[in-house]
């Protein structure tokens, strides 16, 4: 089975630290956890925000998705708060989770009607009732998660081109839809044969 993907990280127009932040990361025995976090607020505070829900994530990758956002919410006490949604792929099975709190966006090019939605909530101050949504999916398509930086604009946009590959995708869904005043985060990952 072959994962690739790609991810591009842009801080908002004057800062130098971005307070979104993703993780990627596989796990055995055939598990992929893909997590996009946007910190609230912007600059240091949002990226140690980000940061603590990724090393979370990064610490137990194969953990189910609503034990990584229980405990990401129990670390983000006292910070600002953070938004952010996992996909969880089981490559054996060919299927994969998606569980979100807050404004992460995620697209998915399949010819099935894979549409994941989040619940409302900031992970450190108020989580909601979890909503763990799973999916088949095909060898070949293509899932991408993206922070508000990124116009919901993506979504009807008919000119993305699916024979780049993830990364190339990525960098120009940022080009095309990235916005100054936020920090914009894409990560694009395909699953093949
Ligand atoms: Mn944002």
């Amino acid at each position: 089975m072959g994962v690739s993907w790609g991810a591009v990280v842009r801080p908002k127009t004057g800062q130098t630290v971005s307070g979104d932040t993703y993780v990627v990361e596989r796990f055995e025995p055939a598990g992929l956890q893909v997590c996009v976090i946007d910190g609230l607020g912007g600059g240091v505070e949002a990226a140690r925000a980000a940061d603590a829900a990724a090393d979370v994530v990064r610490a137990k990758p194969g953990d189910d998705p609503a034990l990584l956002l229980q405990r990401s919410h129990t670390a983000l006490h006292g910070t600002r708060g953070a938004v952010m949604a996992l996909l969880t792929f089981n490559l054996q099975l060919r299927s994969v989770t998606y569980m979100g709190v807050g404004n992460i966006g995620a697209q998915v090019y399949s010819a099935l009607p894979i549409k994941p939605i989040s619940k409302n909530g900031i992970i450190g101050y108020k989580l909601p009732h979890l909503l763990k949504l799973t999916y088949s999916y095909n060898f070949g398509d293509t899932f991408v998660l993206y922070s508000d930086g990124i116009s919901s604009r993506l979504n009807i946009d008919t000119t993305i081109s699916l024979t780049l590959p993830p990364q190339s995708l990525a960098e120009r869904i940022l080009a095309l839809h990235g916005k100054e005043n936020d920090d914009a985060t894409v990560v694009a990952v395909r699953i093949t044969e």
